[in-house]
């Protein structure tokens, strides 16, 4: 069994530090992305979405999506609980992630895909307006974030979940979108000041 993933891309970030969390140890085959190595017919036999990261079990099955993988090893190693608890926890978690994933994660990922010069090759066409037409997407989700983290510890409720690892990671993939956040997000600042102390953040 082992991951293939892309050191320095989020999605595969969100994998390591879930496993982290966890407690759990694999092997990691990094693959290159900015130099066309998911575009070769070997990967795309074994992600036809052309993306990272991957797990392959040792019976040669394939599973992409960051969040079917997490949820593989959720299955296998329940505690601590990373979907939440529970039918009404479980749908909670499920709920906070897809909000952090769709409202936040993906409109950050639009403005660094569509507004940076590097990325033209694997973002085509490249759309500078959808990029700036995202700017404001992300600060309001980082808006309403902050509202939620007035009343919660976490993003979810009282128990750290995946969906603060979605939240994080999706945050500080706004440095390398040139995008500011922590200015009148005070309680989405105390939060990633603490999501970012624990040891799973350096993954
Ligand atoms: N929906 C997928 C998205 C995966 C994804 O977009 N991965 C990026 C790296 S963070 C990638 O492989 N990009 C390659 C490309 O754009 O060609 C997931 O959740 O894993």
């Amino acid at each position: 069994m082992r991951i293939i993933e892309t050191r320095k891309a989020p999605n595969p970030r969100r994998v390591r530090i879930f496993l982290t969390e966890k407690g759990i140890e694999m092997p990691f085959e990094g693959i290159d992305l900015m130099a066309g190595d998911l575009k070769t017919p070997e990967f795309t036999a074994i992600n036809p979405m052309q993306r990272v990261p991957v797990l392959l079990l040792d019976d040669g099955t394939a599973i992409a999506e960051t969040v079917a993988i997490c949820r593989y090893f959720e299955e296998l190693h329940p505690e601590p609980a990373l979907f939440g608890r529970g039918a009404a926890g479980r749908a909670n978690v499920e709920m906070w992630n897809r909000r952090v994933e769709q409202g936040l994660f993906a409109a950050v990922t639009h403005v660094f895909r569509h507004l940076n010069p590097k990325m033209a090759h694997l973002e085509s066409p490249q759309v500078a307006a959808w990029g700036e037409a995202n700017k404001p997407k992300v600060h309001w989700m980082l808006g309403l974030l902050d509202k939620v983290l007035a009343r919660h510890h976490y993003i979810a409720g009282e128990e750290y979940s995946i969906a603060d690892i979605t939240a994080l990671v999706a945050i500080d993939f706004m440095k390398p979108a040139h995008l500011e956040w922590r200015e009148g997000h005070a309680n989405v600042a105390r939060w990633h000041d603490e999501v970012s102390g624990r040891p799973s953040a350096k993954a």
